[in-house]
């Protein structure tokens, strides 16, 4: 586990708890994790982006028809790159992920009033594993305004995670809504069965999916093309380092044999492989 900045005995005493509720019931609540300035500071910056951008509705069912996304946050800047790095969640995701962890991607999932209820799925029922398998991919989604039944809080089939199945596309299943205050952070392993709920109500629900992965597994979303390698310089270097720009084991994510954050900011990267197995011959 890496120093916490914030490590104190509040912090430290949910972490525990947390990945062991995730390994039990795929799912954990982690209330009081964002400060409520910054969520209104980070709703204030989508609103602001989805503006300038032009961002609007999705164009399918499974991204929500009144629903914005915003992929590829870190492009915007402040404040949210202070997102994926931020503690305690970070330690956490290391936690379950191990300590080589990736962000696999970052976007905004805004649901507007009428936004129906999503089907229900499992993040990983791409990956052509035998279920249930280790978590992989853990999402941490950001509660940014209060999480309701009303207002289409995730709804979770707690322990589907085990399932060697994902869900029946279309089936129904019982479900229980992750209803928590704004300031939360919701963690999921991304073999768990969910979906958005249903927005009844005439406010927007504001959410950030920060997924990650193991260093090991494709990211969701491309940084290395997504991202200018200009703006990734300015990032602090634990971001660069989630955003994949470090070696894995000391070798996978090479850049003819170079650690990749030599080759971003041009300063000494740490050993790979090689150099290790010649020092000790
Ligand atoms: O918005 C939500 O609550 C869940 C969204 C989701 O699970 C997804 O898009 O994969």
């Amino acid at each position: 586990m890496r120093a916490s900045s914030d490590a104190n005995p509040v912090v430290d005493s949910r972490i525990a708890p947390a990945v062991a509720a995730v390994a039990e019931q795929g799912f954990a609540i982690v209330p009081d994790a964002i400060p409520l300035p910054l969520c209104r500071d980070l709703i204030a910056a989508l609103e602001r982006v989805e503006r300038e951008h032009a961002h609007g509705f999705g164009q399918t069912s499974f991204e929500g028809n009144r629903t914005v996304r915003i992929y590829n946050l870190l492009r915007y800047g402040v404040p949210f790159t202070a997102v994926p790095a931020a503690e305690p969640v970070r330690t956490i995701a290391e936690q379950v992920l191990g300590e080589d962890l990736l962000l696999s991607s970052l976007s905004a999932i805004t649901l507007a009033p009428g936004q129906v209820a999503q089907a229900l799925h499992s993040d990983s029922q791409l990956i052509s594993l035998r279920r249930p398998h280790p978590c992989l991919m853990l999402n941490a989604f950001w509660v940014l305004s209060e999480f309701t039944e009303a207002n289409g809080a995730t709804r979770f089939v707690p322990g589907s995670h085990k399932n060697p199945k994902p869900p029946k596309f279309g089936e129904t299943y019982e479900t229980v809504p992750a209803a928590a205050p704004a300031g939360s952070i919701i963690l999921f392993d991304s073999q768990l069965w969910h979906g958005g709920g249903a927005n009844c109500t005439s406010e927007r629900r504001w959410a950030i999916s920060n997924y990650y992965c193991a260093g090991w597994v494709r990211q969701q979303e491309n940084p290395f093309l997504s991202l200018a390698p200009e703006a990734v310089r300015g990032f602090p270097p634990e971001l660069q380092d989630l955003c994949g720009y470090k070696l894995y084991r000391g070798l996978y994510g090479h850049v003819e044999g170079q650690d990749p954050r030599t080759v971003l900011t041009g300063e000494p990267g740490r050993p790979n492989v090689w150099q290790e197995t010649d020092a000790a011959q």
